[in-house]
């Protein structure tokens, strides 16, 4: 019998850094030339078939705004998430200072080990020298943090876009299939007809 895994995944960082641009190329596969700030909160599905397990994942993708004026509303829409991805501009290296404060607030609103991703949004406009350093302090913020990864992303041509949601779904998988060997009743899955 096929098994659909529903999982909620929460996007966070600063405003204007490309957070619902990058949602909109993995939801869309195409370039959002002037995305709108997002007012709020904004909700998108995705269903992946994994025809080899004979399974199926639902994720549920939270978009934060990243605004300041949002504060309060990012913390309880984080609620439940079973994974985050926190981003930063890398042509505005000072929007990875705000990674704390968003991994702080994942870690307490939805839970202590959630697992992180650290994405780093607009590749295509940085040159091979800026990468070098931008690229270091990355990965010395997310080892810092203790997050899971980093990766460095392009919405405008697509890299390392599906791989963010690969690593996650890849990731809750095989932590829902551990929860179901200890503890049967925990799993996050639900049988589908
Ligand atoms: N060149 C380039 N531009 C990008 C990329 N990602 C986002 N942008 C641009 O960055 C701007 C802001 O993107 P948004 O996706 O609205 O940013 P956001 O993080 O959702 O912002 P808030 O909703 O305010 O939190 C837009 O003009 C995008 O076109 C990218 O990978 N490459
Ligand atoms: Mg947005």
């Amino acid at each position: 019998m096929e098994e659909t895994y529903i999982f909620k995944v929460v996007i966070g960082g600063q405003g204007a850094v490309g957070k619902t641009t990058l949602l909109h190329r993995y939801l869309n596969g195409t370039f959002l030339q002037n995305s709108a700030m997002t007012i709020g909160v904004a909700f998108h599905t995705k269903q992946i078939n994994l025809d080899s397990l004979q399974k199926k994942v639902k994720i549920a993708l939270w978009d934060l705004g990243g605004q300041e004026r949002f504060r309060f509303l990012q913390a309880n829409y984080s609620a439940g998430a079973k994974a985050a991805v926190v981003f930063f501009d890398m042509t505005r290296i000072g929007t990875i200072m705000q990674v704390k404060d968003w991994v702080k607030m994942f870690r307490s609103h939805a839970t202590e080990d959630v697992p992180i991703v650290l994405g780093g949004t607009k590749l295509d406009l940085v040159t091979p020298d800026e990468l070098e350093d931008i690229n270091h302090l990355a990965r010395e913020t997310a080892s810092e943090l203790d997050l899971d990864c980093y990766v460095p992303t392009s919405s405008k041509n697509g890299e390392n876009v599906d791989a963010i949601f690969q690593y996650i779904t890849d990731t809750l998988i095989v932590q829902s299939q551990d929860a179901r060997a200890t503890a049967p009743e925990a799993t996050q899955s639900v049988p589908s007809s």
